[in-house]
This record gives C-alpha cells, sequence and structure tokens, in this order.
C-alpha cells in the first residue's frame, strides 16, 4: 500500500494523527471559526464578508489538501502514466464555488454561514477571479482540468503564476482604459512550495568538445540564472475525491554568489535590479488574444515556464528509476498551440546533452512524448521568433533547431526527391530578413499528433496552413478534437435552478457527469408546468442581469424585451462591428418609421461585452462606437424601450456566468473559416439561448446536433472567402445599400465626431473589407427580423430552447478529454478506490 513507503517505526504515529476534513456543518462551522480567530486573527466582532470568505475558502483548501495528497500519493504509487496540460493561460475564475460544489457540500456550507450570520452569494460573490488568461484558449485549459479531475486521470497543469492577470477593463467616456489586475493580495487557493525549485539559464555560450570515447558534446555555459519557484493549485473532481493539481512557475533571482559579490562590493542598487529584472518574468500575462507580438520578455516566459516543467516531470520520472525509452509509457504532454514549442528542444537538450542519450534515440522518446493542438489559422497569430534572438537568449537551442530540421529536411528529400520547393515551404528556418523560426512547423515535426479543435478548422488545417506535412507524416498524424466545456459550471454553477429543474426531469444530477442524459429533457418537451417553469427561470435570470446592469451602468431595459448578447474578446474577425453597423440600421428604421408603425418593432436590448487588446487600436475603436451608439439610442425618446444598447464593463469568467444564462440570443458571427472553434456559443445554448451565427468553428456541430431548425445561420461559407476577398481588391466592390446608409448616418455625426469611427469604415469601403462585413450584412439583417418573429412565437421558442438544450451532450469537455486520453495521449483513468460515498447536492 501507500503507507508502505512510510519506515515502520514512524509509521503508527503518522496515521495515529492523521487529519481528516469536516464531515457535517458543524465540523464546517468549527473549521471556519478557526480560521476567523487564528489564521486570519480576527474574530466575530470583526468579521466581514471579506473575512467570511476567507475563512470558508480555508475550510474547502484544508479538504481539497488532504485529497490532493491523497490522490497524488495513489498516483505516485501506482506509477502510472500521466498527462502533462502545457499551457500560458488558465482562465480559472473563481475558485470557491466550484470547490463546494465539486465536493458535493455546498448545501452545507450555505446552512453553516447562515448559522454564523452570513449568505452564500454574497459570501461568493468577494472572490477575485483568477484571470490567467485572455479568452477561449484559457478557459478551454481551465474546463479541461476541471473534466481531468472529474474524470480521475492522472494529470498535471504546468503555467506561470502571472503577478498581474489580464487588466481590468474601465468605460471612460466611452473609450477602454486598462487598469492592472493585481489579484495576489490573499489567494487561499495555491500553496507555494519554496522548497520545489528549479535554476532556469539564459544567455551564455555553447562549449563543444568531445569526451574520452572520441564522441562530440555541447555544453551550455555562462550566461545567468533565475529560479522558477512552484506554486501549486488543487483542482477538485466532481463526484470524486481525485484531485490534481495546477504547478504555477513564479520567477525569482537566483539567491547565488553572484548578487552577493555585487552586494559586498557595494554595488547594492545593480544587486536590486537584477532582482527586479528576475521578477519581471513571470509578472504579467500578455494581454493579446490571437496575436503574436514577438517580444522578447514573451520568449523568456516560455522558456522559463518550459524549462522549470521539464525539469519537474523528468524528474518525478526519474524516480521510478526506469529505462529512458519508457519515458513515452509513462509521460503524455500536450503542447496548448505553439506557446510551449521549445519544451521539445528542451527534452532533446536534456536527453542528448545531460544524459547522454543518442540524437536518434532521444528523438523518437521526443517525438512519441509531445502532442500538438492548434487554435487559429490566422496569420497575425502564428508564432515566429527571430533567429539571432533565440540564438542570443537560448544558445545551445538555437543548434538543436538547426539539428532538428536538417534531420527533417533531409527524411524529407529522400522521400520526396528533387522537390525544392517543399523543401523551403516545410522548412522551419524561414529564409527571411532576420531569419525566423516557425513554431507550428517545429512543434508538428517534434509531435506524434497535431490536432485542430473543431471539425471545419482542423480540415482547414489540413488543407491550407499545414497541407505540405500532410503529404509529409501522412493524414493519420492529423485528427480532430471539438472543443467542449465544462457542465459543472456552466450549468450547475452558472444556472442553479434551470439545473434542478433538468434534475426534476431527469431523476437525477448524473447529466453533469454524463451529459448525453439530457436528451431525457425532450420528452418533457410538451410537458406545460415544465414549459412555464423553464420560462420563469430565463426571465428571472434576465431580470437578475438587467438589475445588474441598472447598477453598473444605469440604463434601465426591460427583461421580457429580447436580449440579443454577443461577449468575448473584440477583434475584427468576430466582427461585432458588424453587430453594430446592425444596430445602427435597426435605429435608423425605428426612428424612420411612424409612430403606428414603431409599434410593430420587437422590443430588443443589444448587450456587448469584451476586452480589446491594449494596442489593437481598431478594436478599441469598436468598442467606442458601440457606446457612442449607446449614448444616443439610449436617450432618444423616439425609441424607449424598442432598442437598449449596453456595453458591459471588465468581462471575465464570473460575468459570463452572470450574463450567459440570461440571453436569449447570442451572436457567434466571424467570418467563416476565422473562429477555430468558439466556446461560448456552447455555452449559450446550453443555457436555453438560441444563437446566430455562421458556418464557422463549432457552430456547425452545434447545429448538425441541434438540428437546422433551432439555430438562425446566414452568411458566405468559408469555401467562397477566398473568392470574395480577390474580388474585392481586383473586382468590382459594391457596398450593400444598407450598410451605406449606416456609414452615412455615422458620418453626419449622428454618434460623435464621425473621425473617431474613420477606420472602421474605410476597413470596408477603401481597404478590401477583409472579413467580409458588407458581403454578409444583407442576409445578417435578415436573418435578425427572422428572430424576431420567432421570439414572438413564445411557445415555438421555448421549444427550441428546450430542445437544444437536450440535445447538446455532445460538448461536454469530458467528451474531448476522454477523445484525448483515448486518441492522443493513451492514457486511462485511476480512479481512487476508497471513495467516500459523497452526497452531491441539489
Ligand atoms: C484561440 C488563440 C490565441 N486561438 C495567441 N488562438 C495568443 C493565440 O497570446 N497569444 O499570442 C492567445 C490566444 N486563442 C482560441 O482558442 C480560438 O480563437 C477559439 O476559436 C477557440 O475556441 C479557443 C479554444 O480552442
Ligand atoms: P512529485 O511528483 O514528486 O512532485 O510528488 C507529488 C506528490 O506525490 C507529493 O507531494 C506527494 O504527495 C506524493 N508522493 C511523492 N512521492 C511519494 C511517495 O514515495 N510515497 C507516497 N506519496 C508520494
Amino acid at each position: 500500500s501507500v503507507e508502505a513507503s512510510i519506515p515502520e517505526p514512524q509509521r503508527e504515529a503518522w496515521l495515529k494523527h492523521q487529519v481528516g476534513g469536516f464531515k457535517d456543518k458543524d465540523g464546517f462551522e468549527s473549521n471556519f471559526v478557526r480560521h476567523i480567530e487564528t489564521t486570519l486573527a480576527r474574530s466575530m466582532f470583526n468579521c466581514d464578508e471579506t473575512a467570511a470568505y476567507a475563512a470558508c475558502s480555508l475550510a474547502f483548501r484544508d479538504r481539497l489538501i488532504l485529497e490532493w495528497n491523497r490522490t497524488q500519493q495513489r498516483q505516485t504509487f501506482a506509477d502510472s502514466k500521466r498527462v502533462y496540460y502545457l499551457s500560458l493561460e488558465f482562465l480559472m475564475g473563481r475558485a470557491l464555488d466550484n470547490a463546494m460544489l465539486n465536493i458535493g457540500q455546498k448545501e452545507l456550507a450555505k446552512g453553516g454561514l447562515s448559522d454564523l450570520g452570513f449568505r452564500i452569494e454574497d459570501v461568493i460573490q468577494q472572490e477575485h477571479d483568477a484571470a490567467l488568461g485572455n479568452g477561449g484558449l484559457g478557459r478551454l485549459a481551465a474546463c479541461f482540468l476541471d473534466s481531468l479531475a472529474s474524470l480521475n486521470y492522472p494529470a498535471w497543469g504546468y503555467g506561470l503564476r502571472y503577478r498581474y492577470g489580464i487588466f481590468k477593463q474601465e468605460i471612460i467616456d466611452g473609450y477602454q482604459v486598462e487598469v492592472p489586475d493585481y489579484w495576489l493580495d490573499f489567494n487561499p487557493w495555491e500553496f507555494p512550495r519554496h522548497d520545489v525549485t528549479v535554476d532556469i539559464q539564459f544567455y551564455g555560450y555553447v562549449h563543444k568538445s568531445t569526451d574520452e570515447n572520441g564522441k562530440a558534446t555541447a555544453r551550455w555555459e555562462g550566461g545567468e540564472t533565475v529560479k522558477a519557484v512552484a506554486y501549486d493549485v488543487p483542482i477538485p473532481g466532481y463526484a470524486t475525491p481525485s484531485t490534481n493539481n495546477l504547478r504555477l512557475w513564479s520567477s525569482k533571482a537566483a539567491s547565488g554568489e553572484f548578487d552577493f559579490q555585487k552586494f559586498n562590493s557595494g554595488d547594492y542598487e545593480s544587486s536590486v535590479a537584477d532582482q527586479q529584472r528576475a521578477e519581471t518574468i513571470s509578472a504579467v500575462l500578455y494581454p493579446n488574444d490571437n496575436l503574436e507580438r514577438g517580444k522578447e520578455l514573451r520568449l523568456k516566459q516560455q522558456y522559463f515556464w518550459v524549462a522549470a516543467s521539464l525539469y519537474d516531470i523528468v524528474r518525478r520520472f526519474k524516480k521510478s528509476r526506469r529505462a529512458w525509452r519508457e519515458f513515452p509509457d509513462q509521460v503524455a504532454i500536450q503542447l496548448n498551440d505553439t506557446h510551449p514549442t521549445l519544451a521539445v528542444v528542451e527534452l532533446q537538450r536534456i536527453l542528448v546533452d545531460l544524459e547522454g542519450l543518442e540524437w536518434d534515440e532521444a528523438w523518437n522518446i521526443v517525438t512519441n512524448t509531445f502532442g500538438y493542438t492548434n487554435h487559429t489559422v490566422l496569420p497575425e497569430a502564428l508564432e515566429k521568433w527571430s533567429v539571432p534572438l533565440i540564438q542570443h537568449l537560448l544558445p545551445r537551442h538555437l543548434q538543436i533547431i538547426y539539428d532538428i530540421n536538417l534531420f527533417f529536411l533531409q527524411s524529407v528529400e529522400r522521400a520526396h526527391p528533387g522537390d525544392r520547393d517543399l523543401l523551403a515551404r516545410v522548412s522551419i528556418i524561414e529564409e527571411s530578413q532576420p531569419k525566423m523560426v516557425r513554431m507550428a512547423y517545429l512543434a508538428i515535426v517534434g509531435s506524434h499528433k497535431v490536432n485542430g479543435v473543431a471539425e471545419l478548422h482542423s480540415d482547414l488545417i489540413k488543407t491550407t496552413i499545414f497541407k505540405d506535412f500532410v503529404t509529409i507524416f501522412g493524414p493519420d498524424k492529423f485528427t480532430n478534437v471539438t472543443n467542449g466545456i465544462t457542465p459543472r459550471r456552466w450549468l450547475h454553477q452558472a444556472n442553479p435552478r434551470l439545473s434542478d429543474l433538468i434534475a426534476s426531469k431527469t431523476g437525477t444530477h448524473d447529466f453533469l457527469k454524463d451529459l448525453t442524459l439530457l436528451n431525457k429533457i425532450e420528452l418533457s418537451v410538451d410537458d406545460p408546468a415544465f414549459r412555464k417553469e423553464w420560462a420563469a427561470i430565463k426571465l428571472a435570470n434576465k431580470a437578475r442581469l438587467a438589475e445588474y446592469i441598472k447598477t453598473t451602468t444605469g440604463i434601465v431595459v426591460n427583461p421580457s424585451a429580447l436580449f440579443d448578447v454577443q461577449v468575448k474578446r473584440i477583434h475584427e474577425y468576430k466582427r461585432q462591428q458588424m453587430n453594430i453597423f446592425g444596430v445602427i440600421h435597426r435605429y435608423l428604421r425605428i426612428k424612420a418609421a411612424s409612430p403606428e408603425e414603431r409599434k410593430k418593432f420587437l422590443p430588443r436590448v443589444s448587450i456587448f461585452g469584451g476586452k480589446a487588446a491594449p494596442g489593437y487600436w481598431m478594436a478599441k475603436q469598436i468598442i467606442h462606437l458601440i457606446n457612442s451608439v449607446g449614448s444616443v439610442v439610449n436617450n432618444d425618446k423616439d425609441v424607449g424601450d424598442l432598442l437598449k444598447v449596453v456595453f458591459l464593463e471588465d468581462y471575465n469568467v464570473s460575468k459570463a456566468e452572470l450574463i450567459i444564462p440570461a440571453s436569449d440570443i447570442s451572436e457567434h458571427i466571424s467570418t467563416a473559416g476565422t473562429e477555430a472553434s468558439g466556446t461560448s456559443n456552447m455555452k449559450f445554448v446550453l443555457n436555453g439561448g438560441l444563437i446566430i451565427g455562421t458556418c464557422d468553428g463549432a457552430n456547425i456541430e452545434i447545429t448538425r446536433e441541434i438540428g437546422e431548425n433551432n439555430i438562425f445561420l446566414f452568411g458566405n461559407l468559408a469555401e467562397d472567402v477566398e473568392d470574395l476577398r480577390h474580388a474585392h481588391n481586383y473586382g468590382q466592390h459594391t457596398l450593400d445599400p444598407d450598410l451605406v446608409k449606416v456609414f452615412e448616418a455615422i458620418e453626419k455625426g449622428t454618434f460623435g465626431d464621425s473621425k473617431d469611427f474613420a477606420g472602421m469604415i474605410t476597413a470596408v469601403r477603401d481597404h478590401g473589407d477583409y472579413y467580409l462585413v458588407s458581403d454578409d450584412f444583407q442576409s445578417y439583417l435578415e436573418t435578425h427580423d427572422v428572430i424576431d418573429e420567432a421570439y414572438r412565437n413564445q411557445e415555438d421558442w421555448i421549444t427550441k430552447c428546450i430542445t437544444s438544450v437536450s440535445r447538446m451532450g455532445f460538448f461536454t469537455s469530458d467528451r474531448c478529454i476522454n477523445e484525448y486520453a483515448e486518441g492522443i495521449w493513451n492514457i486511462e483513468p485511476l480512479p481512487i478506490e476508497t471513495a467516500e460515498p459523497e452526497k452531491i447536492n441539489s
């Protein structure tokens, strides 16, 4: 057993004093009060909601860490294969509610808190989001961690512990203003491991020599060292004691002789500066979504994180005393996009330079260990690093990259003799000025599987950006795993009433573990009581959002109006500009109508939210236009309740949990072929909202699952995009007449100084309309009219919503994780046998 690893003489004392978590309400309360009085040094006389949040979290953290220990001990003891998910972003959101639900003790805590004078909702609201990510890519990583733990897979996440997460967005005079997100003041969910540190090297030079057997060796020497310190975040599974680990690295100055000498020689200031420079590495999350800017500090972050993680993984593997060739039987590493691709090079370096393996043997191990997930085809998001920069920062890695490329190109040459164009096209090194390393190509060559994140996207990467690699490696190396979302957070936690209503029809909350069980509610689609409660829940969620809109923006909206929501990062390819042009068009129609005609309009609220990257000028202009339109429309007496335009500040995970359950229609309207998957589309439908969308990303599979009658699709198809763009640039480009009217209104100054919005107009009118706003505009407007009509028939509408939810089972991240486990990682679940039967609250 696990205990056998403790020497006999001490074992008894250890076991006798093993701590147990609280079991009942009383136990929770005593734990809570103990933390208030000792850990937090407060008392019942000065315990406010912040302190209550802290104590409640600490009580649950005690529980979690005990399960964490048991899980890790069991995994170590079983010595089974583990998967490591490397991601520069983990957009976790709040932890307390999730921990209570996954452990199954939220009801108990609710009672306990109430005994002590607190409302659980208020306590939950105190928590600051853990916002270590930009958008979909980071939130996907968070959903995957939840599923990995819930399905009992032995899995660790590895990331960076940014001191500043994604910035906080304020809207001032209609403009986005960025405020730093310092979130670590008090974070009960992490355990600093000051004993788990790794020294990370940068710069220096390569020393080549021959050893006593005449073998050429390379050693990376000199340069500077930075220390990586581990912080562990426990990840509780749902309805299982399995608790996995997210290990985040923080940078610190290495406390070496170096500093000490400087200090002694009186150079105190520069010794402090060194320290600050070291800490800068993990200081801030780069706030770009789908955009790569090639900054040196970003490359430093990537290597720092990858090197620390691999050191840790290799150390753990070595404890098992297995032969190196067994490494891929024990370790699977998934690269979340190309950001961790240096891990491929680093593992090869460890095996060849430090462990003395032959190149081919090492490379075989490396390629059988890694899998690579691609998340985008947008050219501006595909990572490239300049050769001189890598040469300077990581001289040995650059040599290894060149060798990897040489052997790869030699193998291509053997299989396709004489095809020099092919060699140039697939070379990992782009022969530009300066030369660049194409990270996606390196990731493909260094992995055994490459996957896209929705069917269309996986097809597109095979036929466009990675076409030549399909020729070289064959089609089997490329596969699809359509994204998913965790129903624990995105249904049960965000929409507890809907979750409970569903449970009343399916008998249990088991659909939270097997989402395909949702199909049972289709049998109740005609049940009047069920439908009535369904509608009441949606209305209550809308009323709650209306209240929030009123307190945060002062705008009063009618909860029975149609709520039309687009919340996501602001990006031209996501086309918030088309949405706001559509809103302007509606406004002009209302203004032009007679009072009689106006009565025919369906009252609508257009809700926007999302951050623009601080340097993304066009995205910021879009935010400004939305706010400017809002201040005109919302104050126009002719319009009244027929149209309201709301921009919600600082969209993040916890706001998503509030907004998504309140939507009637949400917009997923990217130019076809640009949105790899999208995941909020799944969240909205799962919460009983319908969607308007283009044939892009996961919208296509959502349509296949829920049926064409339950989704509002419009616009050009991905296959036509190239021709349309070509026509814009070289043929006739006639703008849509309704769009022209919208532009005229803007240029007349209807929404303030038109110069402020000139960029958005010229992009469409004069610069080729790359995102096809004009091409899709008419069908977009028509589809909104269809939506108005559909919404008037509330009975049909509710039928569509219920039917859609019942068919969403496919989109659970549990299904994704099982697909990765089977098709890419080759790993099995490791359930904890001694699972205590736990009551999952309803
Ligand atoms: C996605 C990114 C991304 N794709 C570069 N690519 C970044 C690229 O900091 N950077 O440099 C940051 C993020 N993010 C998103 O991934 C896709 O756009 C979504 O369609 C997809 O649903 C999501 C998860 O797969
Ligand atoms: P690591 O993989 O060495 O970082 O260990 C992770 C966790 O696994 C540790 O914190 C322990 O909880 C557990 N663990 C590691 N080694 C042993 C062991 O020899 N016996 C039991 N548990 C262990």
